[in-house]
């Protein structure tokens, strides 16, 4: 990947945002469009059991964010393999100012920062629900807490940083606490708008 690959998009939001209900279904419905949860290839390091997976699951599990090494490491690997794709939608990454920094040198900015924008009430009553069938270490309510404060204190001001960023024209805000389909149709208008 270089800076003359396809277009990227950032789907960012807190834990239950449904960044990953969201941009599958974009991904399903076109594709051509590459999908990227990096949550997802974490997860996924952790169960192949190697020395990466051993030091992320200890993370992980807690709600905590992996050094940015970490999860450029898993990403550029499942990127490199997928260059040809007419665009790259990556699913709650960059994860703080630092994760941020280190895309842009190497693969400049994204086309677009999809942010899914949602009460906490929302996003925990979401949750709760997933929980029972998801298997995920995290969606323990013990773990919650982390996961909402990494967000708030970590992932937000990523979110601003686009918004002040060329007067916004980066960032998509998106109601978050609509019905699927209406978010799924707001962003779907909006990757339209931006010609992606
Ligand atoms: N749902 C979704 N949309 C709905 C809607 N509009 N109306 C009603 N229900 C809706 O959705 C959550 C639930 O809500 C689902 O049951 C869904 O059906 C329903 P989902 O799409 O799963 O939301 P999502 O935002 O993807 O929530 P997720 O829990 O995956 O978000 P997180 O950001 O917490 O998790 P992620 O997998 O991205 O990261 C996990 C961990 O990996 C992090 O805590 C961190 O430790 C690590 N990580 C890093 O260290 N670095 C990274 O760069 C990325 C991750
Ligand atoms: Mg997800």
């Amino acid at each position: 990947l270089s800076r003359t690959t396809p277009p990227v998009v950032f789907f960012l939001g807190g834990p239950g945002s449904g960044k990953g209900t969201c941009s599958q279904r974009v991904s399903a419905e076109n594709p051509d469009f590459v999908y990227f949860s990096v949550g997802s290839l974490l997860r996924a390091e952790k169960q192949s059991g190697s020395e990466l997976g051993k030091a992320i699951s200890g993370l992980i599990d807690r709600g905590v964010i992996v050094p940015p090494e970490m999860s450029m490491a898993v990403m550029r690997r499942a990127l490199e393999a997928h260059a040809h794709h007419s665009a790259v939608l990556i699913d709650g990454f960059p994860r703080s100012l630092q994760q941020d920094d280190g895309w842009v040198e190497s693969f400049g900015l994204p086309a677009l920062v999809v942010v899914l924008d949602s009460s906490e009430e929302c996003m925990r009553l979401r949750l709760s629900e997933r929980s029972r069938t998801s298997g995920r270490a995290d969606d323990k309510v013990s773990v919650l807490d982390k996961r909402f404060e990494q967000y708030a204190t970590e992932t937000r001001p990523v979110e601003q940083r686009y918004a002040a960023l060329e007067g916004g024209r980066l960032l998509l805000t998106v109601n978050a606490m609509q019905d699927k389909e209406s978010v799924y149709q707001d962003v779907k208008n909006g990757l339209i708008h931006k010609g992606i």
